[in-house]
């Protein structure tokens, strides 16, 4: 093999590691004795950011990126501080990586790998095997030498990556559109059989056991007949201990293609098969209440379903988007934020800070509401119990308090958000709280703590990182529950610990 671009160069190996990313953004601290606990549920913790509100969830929130754009300053600037993950979005393509047969040159993706890792983002790659962008040479090899070539691509892409990709789109686009369910022509199917996507994830796994493995394809985003056959394959391969990890649903949506009825639900059914499902390829063609609904209906349902690990649209702003005529994206062609990036950044339980990412801000139309949810400011102040938990006696002056926030609701569920407050005269070094769960209504997904029971109701005490709190200080944590409707209000305890 020659490799035009050494591996590394420009960039900084090993890969920077993202979970510290994530605890930092979402444990918020600060004094707060002289602020209300209703001012400071409502306001005081919401981040300000698409990847930092989506961080504080446990998730990411990414974009594609094309490496001819990070010269231009806004871009950069709009990636850097919205953004806490990447999709190169033509780069590790088969024509950009692998021209000639075994001449692999990396230089556009390294670029683009390099930017993520110095900003401490996720790298999702993409793709290895796909009937588009597909060389010519690949196209006249006979099967075994296609065969071989597809393993040689695969194991060369991923081990030049290795240790630094969050998840890989191993396969894309194999499947038909319309009802027959069947596989789409292209040169790994027709010469191959339906054997060589196996081979794929097999070879995948080999070369880099780390990265998360993904099918990702269009129109799989409700359940019809293609998505019933990818549906069909996944279960497959995890009976048979195929490797998958991940469905990837690009989700193009337009007039004729709107966001499905059924949209959570399918992400549901995939989860159920024992993969993480993630939001690939996000865009909304439209403008307007309209566009900014679609994108929060997306967003709820991500939020609703544990396995739904993260969300990338394609695209940072109109003006470079693959379809740029629709203005499919959160920022328009002057990096100005939309009304799609208010209803997406309320959706994550973010709150605008008010300040640019990068470009201008254009006050725009604000985000309606839908059955994608509205957010909320309704906050009530919890009980307040300097009490011992297990029947400890805590350090007189011990004490903290507990307040509800829902952050947004949706049919079928919603999300809220617990700050809880040391409002006692002493630090604390861990707390617990409890509550009475609406009966019929079960937590899907809670972080930030570490959920339990006690007598009946549903506890959730401080995670390693975010029990110690000194005076007046405080920190929060989310869940997202399936069933409704909301409380407004909930009385949540709170014992030191
Ligand atoms: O088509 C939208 C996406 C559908 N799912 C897979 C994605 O990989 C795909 O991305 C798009 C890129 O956004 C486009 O930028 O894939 C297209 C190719 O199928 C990309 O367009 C190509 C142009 O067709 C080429 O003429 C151009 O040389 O981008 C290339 C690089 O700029």
């Amino acid at each position: 093999m020659t490799e035009q671009s050494p591996h590394g160069r420009g960039r900084t190996k090993p890969a920077r590691r993202h979970g510290p990313r994530i605890a930092l953004a979402a444990v918020t601290t600060g004094a707060v004795a002289a602020v209300s606990l209703i001012a400071l549920s409502g306001t005081a913790h919401a981040a300000s950011t698409l990847g930092a509100s989506a961080a504080a969830g446990g998730r990411y929130f990414g974009t594609a990126v094309a490496a001819n754009h990070l010269g231009e300053a806004s871009y950069a600037a709009t990636l850097d501080a919205e953004f806490n993950a990447v999709t190169p979005e033509n780069e590790m393509k088969w024509d950009a990586v692998e021209a000639s047969r075994n001449t692999f040159t990396f230089s556009a993706a390294d670029q683009i790998v390099g930017h993520a890792q110095s900003k401490g983002m996720k790298i999702r790659g993409h793709t290895l095997v796909w009937y588009s962008q597909l060389p010519s040479w690949v196209s006249s090899l006979n099967a075994t030498d296609l065969k071989s070539a597809m393993d040689n691509h695969i194991t060369q892409v991923m081990r030049h990556y290795k240790g630094e990709i969050y998840a890989w789109d191993v396969a894309n686009e194999a499947f038909q559109d319309g009802g027959s369910g069947a596989r789409r022509s292209s040169p790994f199917q027709d010469k191959l059989g339906d054997g060589y996507m196996e081979e794929a994830f097999r070879t995948a796994r080999a070369a880099d056991p780390d990265a998360k493995l993904c099918y990702n394809d269009y129109n799989i985003d409700g359940v019809n007949a293609k998505s019933n056959a990818v549906y069909a394959m996944v279960k497959d391969f995890k009976a048979r201990g195929v490797p998958i990890d991940c469905v990837g649903l690009q989700g193009h949506f337009n007039s004729q293609s709107p966001v499905p009825g059924d949209y959570q639900q399918n992400l549901q059914r995939f989860a159920d098969l024992g993969v993480d499902v993630q939001i690939t390829e996000l865009d909304v063609a439209g403008s307007g209440t309209a566009q900014a609904n679609s994108y929060s209906t997306v967003v709820n349902a991500c939020l609703a379903v544990s396995r739904c690990t993260g969300m990338t649209v394609w695209g940072i702003t109109d003006k470079y988007s693959w379809r740029s005529g629709d203005t499919p994206l959160l920022f328009d062609g002057n990096y100005a934020k939309k009304a799609a990036y208010t209803a997406v950044l309320t959706a994550l339980g973010g709150s605008d800070s008010g300040g640019t990412s990068a470009g201008t801000t254009n006050g725009g139309t604000s985000a309606g509401t839908t059955n994608g949810g509205t957010s909320t400011g309704t906050t009530n102040g919890g009980t307040t119990n300097g009490g011992a938990t297990g029947g400890g006696t805590p350090p007189a002056g011990q004490g903290c308090t507990a307040a509800f926030r829902l952050v947004s609701a949706w049919t079928g569920g919603y999300q809220v958000e617990v700050s809880v407050l040391n409002s006692g005269s002493g630090a604390l070094s861990g707390w617990t709280t409890a509550w009475t769960q609406p009966s019929g209504q079960t937590i899907a997904n809670l972080w930030n703590a570490v959920q339990g029971t006690s007598d009946g109701r549903t506890t959730a005490h401080n995670a390693a990182y975010n029990g110690q709190l000194a005076v007046g200080a405080s920190t929060t944590f989310g869940y997202v529950v399936n069933g409704g409707p909301p409380p407004t209000s909930l009385t949540i305890d709170c014992q030191s610990a």
